[in-house]
């Protein structure tokens, strides 16, 4: 390494140092806020194991999803829905195979809330 090199290495050791520490402070998005919010309420039903198994699914569907219609809430339609999520077959849900559900979770949620607002022009 020539000594030029050097310094310019130098110089972006000590520029980066002051700009993560000021990343830090800043107050976190809305969206990473959010994201928190839906890893915590994962790690609340996957546990240790980072993974959400079938017993667990149900529980989460129960307390967390009961308000959209589109989620089953007899015992085979939750089969199914655990079944259609699990794309690797390995009959656990990882956090990946688990955003797919939170995903048509918000667009449900998303035209609910149109309609209520629909339902609230018309008065
Ligand atoms: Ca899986």
């Amino acid at each position: 390494m020539d000594f030029f090199a050097f310094i310019l290495m130098l110089f972006l050791c000590l520029f980066r140092l002051p700009t993560e520490t000021f990343k830090m402070s800043k107050s976190k998005t809305q969206m990473q806020v959010l994201a928190d919010g839906l890893i915590e309420l994962f790690h609340k039903y996957s546990g240790k194991s980072d993974t959400i198994d079938k017993k667990e699914f149900k529980k989460m569907i129960n307390e967390q999803f009961p308000d959209c219609v589109e989620y089953p809430q007899n015992q085979q339609g939750k089969d199914k829905l655990f079944k259609d999520l699990d794309t690797n077959k390995d009959n656990e849900l990882s956090f990946e195979e688990w955003t797919r559900l939170v995903g048509s979770f918000l667009s449900c949620a998303h035209v609910k809330f149109h309609q209520h607002e629909g339902h609230h022009h018309h008065h």
